[in-house]
Formats: C-alpha cells, sequence, structure tokens
C-alpha cells in the first residue's frame, strides 16, 4: 500500500485530469494537489475553480519542460511562485511523492491533420517525467488508453486484455503505445516504480465538444445535426468518468509495481445506438441526424477485459447505468453553455474541413 501525501497531477486541467483532481479532492482530503498544464485548447484553468485553494497549486506549463518539471520536484516553485506562474502554495507542503499523468494530446481525428504535437507531447513528453521519476526515486502512474491494441472485429467474442499485442492505428494510439514502452522500459532498467492503466471510452462533464459525445449533445442544444461516421457500426466500451477516476487511485495506491491494468465497464455500444439514445433523450427523431465521411484506418470495436483490476484490487466500477449517466452528462451540458459554446464554432469548421 502506497499513500502519496502530494501528488502532481499532469493535465488536470483536461476532461479526465479535472475530473480526477475533484475525485481526489473530494475523497482523499489528506492528499495535497499539483496540477502542470500547458492549458492547450483543451485546457480550462476553470475546471478546477471549485477545488479548494488550500489543496491545490496550479502551475500553468509544458510538461515537455524538464527544467519547470525539475522545479516543481524540488519545491522550488512553491517558494518563487511567480516565476513559473504557479499559484497558491504554503511553506507546509510536503514534497510531491507521486506523478499521475494524464497530459496527453487526445483526439484521433487532430492527429490524422497533425501528429507533430502528438509525438511531442505524447512521447517527449512523458520521457521527461520519467527521467523526473527516475531521479527522485517518484512512483508514477500513466494513464493510457485501449487504442494501443488496435481493433477488434465487430462479431469475435475476444476482448483486450493486458497480454494483447500492441497494434495501434492512428498517430494518436501510436504515440500512447510509444510512451506505454518507454514507461515499461524504464521500470524494467532503471527501477522506476511506474504502473500503467489503459481505459476505455470516458464520459462525462469537462469533455471537449470536438469528442463524440459532447459533439452529437451540444450539436443538438445548439440546433444543429448530429454528425455520425460511416454507418455508425463501430463499437465504444463506455465507463463513466467517476469510475476511472477510482481505478486510477486503486492502481497508484495498491497496483502492483511494474504492471499494466485495463480499465472498462463492460459498456459496448455501436455508435448509432448511442446516437439514437441521445437523441431519443433529447426529444429528438431517431433520424435526425447525419452521415458523414467516416475517419481514415477508424478502429472497429474496443472492449475491455477488465478481470485482472477487479481479481487483484478488488475494484468495480459503480456507475454502470448508461442511462442515467448520460442523463446526468446531457444535464450538466444544458447547464454550461458558457462553458463548451466558445469552443464549438471553431470545431465545427475544422470538422467541416475534414469532410466530418
Ligand atoms: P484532454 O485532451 O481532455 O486533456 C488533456 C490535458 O492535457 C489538457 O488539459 C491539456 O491542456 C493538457 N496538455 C496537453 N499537452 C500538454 C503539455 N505538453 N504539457 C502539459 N499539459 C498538456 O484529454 P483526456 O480525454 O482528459 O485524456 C487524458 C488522458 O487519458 C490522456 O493521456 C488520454 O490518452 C487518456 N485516455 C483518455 C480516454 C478518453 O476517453 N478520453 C480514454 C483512455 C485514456
Ligand atoms: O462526430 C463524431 N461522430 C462519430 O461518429 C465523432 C467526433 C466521432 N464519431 C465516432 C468515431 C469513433 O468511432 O465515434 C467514436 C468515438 O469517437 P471519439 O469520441 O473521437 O473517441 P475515440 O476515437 O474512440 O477515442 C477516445 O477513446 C480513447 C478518446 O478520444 C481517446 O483519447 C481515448 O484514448
Amino acid at each position: 500500500m502506497f499513500a502519496p501525501h502530494h501528488i502532481l497531477v499532469t493535465g488536470g486541467a483536461g476532461f479526465i485530469g479535472a475530473n480526477f483532481v475533484h475525485w481526489v479532492a473530494r475523497e482523499q482530503p489528506d492528499v495535497r494537489i499539483t496540477v502542470l498544464d500547458k492549458l492547450t485548447y483543451a485546457g480550462k484553468r476553470e475546471n478546477l475553480d471549485s477545488v479548494p485553494t488550500d489543496r491545490l497549486t496550479f502551475v500553468h506549463g509544458d510538461i515537455c519542460d524538464a527544467g519547470l518539471v525539475e522545479t516543481l520536484l524540488t519545491g522550488a516553485a512553491e517558494r518563487d511562485g511567480a516565476t513559473h506562474a504557479a499559484e497558491a502554495a504554503t511553506a507546509a507542503t510536503p514534497p510531491i511523492d507521486a506523478i499521475v499523468h494524464f497530459a496527453a494530446e487526445s483526439h484521433n481525428d487532430n492527429s490524422i491533420l497533425d501528429a507533430t504535437p502528438f509525438l511531442r507531447t505524447n512521447i517527449d513528453g512523458t520521457y521527461v517525467l520519467l527521467e523526473a521519476a527516475r531521479r527522485h526515486g517518484l512512483r508514477i502512474h500513466h494513464i493510457s488508453t485501449d487504442e494501443v491494441y488496435g481493433d477488434l472485429a465487430l462479431d469475435e467474442p475476444r476482448k483486450f486484455t493486458e497480454t494483447s499485442p500492441y497494434k495501434p492505428s492512428s498517430p494518436y494510439s501510436a504515440s500512447k503505445a510509444a510512451s506505454d514502452h518507454l514507461v515499461r522500459a524504464w521500470h524494467r532498467t532503471y527501477g522506476v516504480r511506474a504502473t500503467i492503466s489503459n481505459c476505455s471510452n470516458n464520459y462525462g462533464p469537462y469533455q471537449h465538444v470536438e469528442k463524440f459525445i459532447p459533439r452529437q449533445v451540444t450539436n443538438i442544444l445548439a440546433g444543429i445535426r448530429p454528425k455520425l461516421y460511416g454507418t455508425g457500426a463501430a463499437v465504444r466500451d463506455w465507463i463513466s468518468v467517476e469510475d476511472h477516476c477510482s481505478a486510477i487511485w486503486a492502481i497508484l495506491t495498491r497496483g502492483r509495481i511494474g504492471e499494466t491494468y485495463l480499465v472498462g465497464a463492460d459498456g459496448e455500444m455501436s455508435n448509432i445506438d448511442v446516437l439514437r439514445m441521445i437523441l431519443s433523450r433529447m426529444g429528438r427523431p431517431a433520424d435526425d441526424f447525419d452521415h458523414v465521411d467516416d475517419r481514415p484506418g477508424g478502429d472497429k470495436r474496443y472492449a475491455i477485459d477488465a478481470s485482472k483490476i477487479t481479481r487483484e484490487l478488488g475494484w468495480r466500477p459503480r456507475h454502470t447505468d448508461f442511462a442515467a449517466g448520460l442523463d446526468e452528462t446531457i444535464a450538466w451540458y444544458r447547464d454550461h453553455e458558457s462553458w463548451w459554446l466558445p469552443d464549438k464554432q471553431a470545431t465545427e469548421e475544422k470538422y467541416r474541413k475534414q469532410g466530418h
């Protein structure tokens, strides 16, 4: 059992990172949090506004900046907040003893347009953090994706397991696969106390409007017809972001060092079925959407066998009523128009140029 006192959360202003920070602030009252986030188009400082300031230090910066990462780990940024745009800090703050690494370029369609930031952040950035963990003897947990395993056929019974071969399809998933390999190599070669989780598709609040569920929900709210890639037969294995957060905490504190854990909630559904659920729950006719170009090389099906994390760590998803989760997510976007509206037009414009 590892009991962190102060965690460095990279990418904590993004979708899953912000949900994780809220989860830790709520569930782990003794843990101090420093967030390091570059605030790209996908990150918003306001996502963390409601986290008590005595629990959180926010640092606006890049994980590829090895000097800045070193400063954070030696505590210098806390003493010299202005230099590194670090907010809040107290003299009594314990040193960082673990890194929880979410920061990434995360969207497949963007990676098809330009892979450059994906290779930099997802690969170089992970390397910088591994080196920092090595120098300081820190625990590090790397958040990854089921996409590193490529895809499954729509009609086969098989699911991904921790021993599935790596076979990424997109520049995004290839960059995440590379980062997983670095983490394993740094554990094996240097003894870095690392773990990896590969999770399926998350849904919930704070997800960027470029992603499937928020895009369709905000399209309907904005009076735009939802857009379905191809026939919509592709299958994703949906998990509530809350359940992903509890799994990460279980692995960080109780996972075996050097191990990989797959995280999923048996939530397989075709895209067209998810879209029809959204339409019906938002009072729209079942055919009120457009078919658009499929993603080049788009993965057919993801499915997770999460028996290892259940067996070893006793973790189980709790938010498994997908319809109820979808209703909560729809309500969140309905109630937070000022959060998503500023991103909507540019996102749709980019999609239009891609034929999506
Ligand atoms: P996101 O795009 O919503 O957020 C990414 C965050 O990282 C943003 O706040 C962004 O500003 C920050 N960031 C990007 N580049 C950075 C850099 N160089 N330095 C510091 N910060 C930087 O992504 P997400 O959906 O929350 O995904 C988080 C992690 O979870 C990623 O590693 C992703 O691969 C993984 N993952 C996501 C899903 C999913 O369904 N969204 C599923 C499995 C795994
Ligand atoms: O408008 C759309 N219409 C549509 O049919 C969009 C944006 C997507 N799709 C399809 C493509 C996929 O089959 O929906 C599916 C889900 O698409 P995304 O939300 O882009 O997710 P995906 O490509 O599956 O990747 C997600 O899960 C794994 C995250 O974005 C990744 O960060 C994570 O690693």
